[in-house]
């Protein structure tokens, strides 16, 4: 079945996509690098969530990203699993968007390699997360790392997507796929969308550590399907205003990472007026704060953790979900593809 739609500018004079229904595409992706953390959740997930009445939605387990750092290739399956599980869990409803994994789809590496041939190598090399991961991962700095982000462009044009729910970490990259795009279509003819970020309120969720973003490889997580008890030691001994030494020393919220972070997207405006009154006139504690934060938390995570739990217990509906996924992407994958060969001459002149 032909999945053909049409390119026009959008109101922005993007170029953009819809597909054969007038949908705009979505698509995003998670790595399977570790557990699932609520940053994912509140900058990503949660507004992938929001996308799926209006828009024609892909997201993606890019695994082939995962092996641009160290890992353990025993791991990589049930990582993949947890990764489609945690997804799943918090609202992408399978019936309602394509869930895949990236290695599935060969598409995506050609493409990548096609954008390679248009991608200035200068713009590859200001790229703020391949300096921040080659100096975390000095041992390993491989090509792969730099050319991440030509990869990232190929998963999403390959679908033609046009919007990309994201973090604010993945701006950039989303900025310079809209670049290639653009540079193929210079060169070759208008065969990809201008592709834009779309972001949450909750764009950088920091870290336990209140210093770095949340992230998976930095320990300083709070898992999206975490047990209660462990979620409440982490949050325990969390860091707060500095100011607040003792019970009795008066707070600010907006210098509290537990405040700014945490309780801005899990309590609810009463909460956040509660604390506004407690911390600043020392009438509550830290504690009595991060307790809140517990039981508003749980309001939010216990749901998630049991569907999760559920669908464990039925690990053939996640395979079935992901290969139907894969299926649905290699039709678009052959079709996108070839007009891109078309494109550039790559195919025989049959006499
Ligand atoms: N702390 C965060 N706040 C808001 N959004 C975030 N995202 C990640 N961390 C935060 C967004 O989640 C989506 C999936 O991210 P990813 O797992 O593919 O990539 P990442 O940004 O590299 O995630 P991590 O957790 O930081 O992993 P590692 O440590 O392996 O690099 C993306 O949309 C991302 O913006």
């Amino acid at each position: 079945m032909s999945d053909q739609g049409t390119m026009k500018r959008d109101a922005n004079d993007y170029l953009t996509y819809y597909n054969a229904s007038g949908k705009v595409r979505t698509f995003s992706g998670i790595q399977p690098s570790g557990e699932v953390h609520i940053g994912n959740y509140l900058g990503a997930i949660s507004n992938w969530v929001k996308f799926l009445d209006d828009y024609d939605c892909f997201f993606c387990i890019v695994d082939h990203h995962a092996t641009t750092i160290a890992y353990d290739p025993a791991r990589m399956p049930a990582r993949v699993f947890d990764a489609a599980v945690a997804n799943i869990a918090a609202g992408l409803d399978p019936e309602r968007c394509v869930i895949f994994v990236q290695s599935e789809v060969p598409e995506h590496t050609e493409l990548a390699w096609v954008f390679n041939t248009v991608t200035p190598f200068g713009d590859l090399s200001r790229m703020t997360q391949f300096k921040q991961k080659s100096q975390q991962h000095e041992e390993n700095i491989n090509v792969g790392l730099f050319t991440y982000p030509v990869l990232q462009a190929a998963d999403i044009l390959l679908y033609k997507a046009s919007a990309v729910p994201v973090g604010e970490d993945q701006v950039q990259h989303i900025e310079l796929a809209r670049e290639i795009a653009r540079k193929f279509n210079t060169r070759y003819g208008d065969v990809f969308p201008e592709c834009q970020a779309h972001l949450t309120p909750a764009k950088r969720i920091m870290g336990l550590d209140g210093e770095n973003k949340m992230s998976k490889s930095l320990g300083n997580t709070i898992g999206l399907l975490e047990e209660p008890e462990s979620i409440w030691k982490k949050l325990g001994p969390a860091k707060t205003d500095e100011r607040r030494k003792r019970k009795t020393d008066p707070g600010v919220p907006e210098d509290c990472n537990v405040y700014t972070s945490y309780h801005s997207y899990f309590s609810s405006p009463e909460d956040l007026s509660w604390i506004q009154e407690g911390c600043t006139t020392a009438g509550i504690g830290c504690l009595q704060c991060k307790k809140r934060l517990f039981k508003n938390m749980l309001a939010v995570l216990d749901p998630i953790r049991e569907k999760a739990t559920g669908l464990r217990a039925r690990p053939d509906f996640v395979h079935e979900v992901l290969s139907a996924g894969a299926e649905r992407c290699r039709g678009i994958a052959a079709e996108v593809i070839e007009e891109a060969r078309t494109a550039m001459g790559l195919h025989r002149n049959r006499v």
